[in-house]
């Protein structure tokens, strides 16, 4: 299978590794670390030496409780980084789920869209549909960053996630945007708790089995893995790092990672082992 984006047709038959960056004051594990755009695009230039196989560039935190920000101050946090990530030569993506960044970023030839919110902010899916080829993440979630925990109710999680990726993106076709422009995602720790999480993993083939497009799902440093661990966010590598493994072997295309020289070494391994 593939993932059209804007400059690049990826080829998900092995397993890609999407390089997390950062340019938030208060994102929920490495928060205020890359504040500038130069700190930031050196992180970029870093993630890509360390082997990233796409870039995701977000200036918003949606941590649980993250309060959201003007969109003026969004687009002047991501819009240089992405400007000069753009250049290092892998898919960058921009992490937002604001029409005007999604605009603005699509304008300097961003490669993909990633948003939480499975484009529902209005005029989100108009943006994505107006642009030709731009690449797509839809990601399950319920309510938003600040309220979302309270709605962690679900009867068969791994079902309800699933008939929600399914519609959105059929939704999202309908539109006008090529099914081959879109992976989903279930969304980890949005609006789950920890056994939500966990159902999610351990069933993940169910999910991968029901959806047409490939899955991409982020585990790093979340809490599910601090409360499995007993660890801190910054002592999550090795349970971050097992956790891609995991979702990996059961059938997940791309895993979005803070620690992308580890996640790739220990993918290189799975793959001998346990590759095609
Ligand atoms: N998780 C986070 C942010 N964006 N996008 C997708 N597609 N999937 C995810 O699981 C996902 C995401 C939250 O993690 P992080 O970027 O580390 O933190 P913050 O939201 O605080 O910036």
């Amino acid at each position: 299978m593939h993932w059209q984006t804007t400059r690049f047709r990826i080829d998900l038959s092995r397993p890609r590794v999407m390089g997390i960056v950062n340019v938030t004051p208060d994102s929920f594990s490495d928060g205020g670390r890359h504040g500038t755009t130069a700190a930031a695009l050196a992180h970029c230039e870093r993630l890509v030496e360390e082997g990233a196989d796409l870039l995701d560039i977000g200036g918003e935190s949606t941590r649980p409780g993250a309060a959201s920000i003007v969109v003026a101050e969004e687009a002047a946090r991501v819009l240089p980084v992405i400007e000069g990530a753009l250049r290092l030569g892998v898919p960058v993506s921009v992490d937002t789920s604001e029409p005007a960044v999604m605009r603005a970023a699509l304008a300097l030839g961003v490669d993909i869209v990633n948003d939480v919110r499975a484009l529902r902010r209005p005029s989100a899916l108009a943006c994505v549909a107006e642009h030709p080829s731009a690449g797509v993440c839809l990601m399950h979630m319920r309510g938003d960053p600040a309220t979302m925990q309270a709605q962690a109710e679900y009867g068969d999680v791994v079902a309800e996630v699933g008939d929600f990726l399914v519609q959105r993106a059929a939704e999202v076709m309908s539109a006008g945007v090529a099914a081959e422009r879109i992976v989903l995602d279930p969304g980890i720790g949005f609006a789950k708790r920890p056994e939500h999480n966990l159902a999610l993993l351990r069933r993940q083939r169910e999910l991968v089995a029901r959806l047409s497009r490939p899955l991409l799902v982020g585990w790093s440093r979340k809490g599910t893995l601090g409360l499995l661990t007993g660890r801190a966010i910054h002592e999550r590598l090795a349970a971050s790092v097992a956790a891609a493994l995991a979702a990996v072997h059961h059938g997940a295309a791309v895993v979005r990672v803070h620690d992308v020289a580890a996640t790739v070494d220990a993918l290189k391994v799975w793959q001998a082992a346990c590759g095609d």
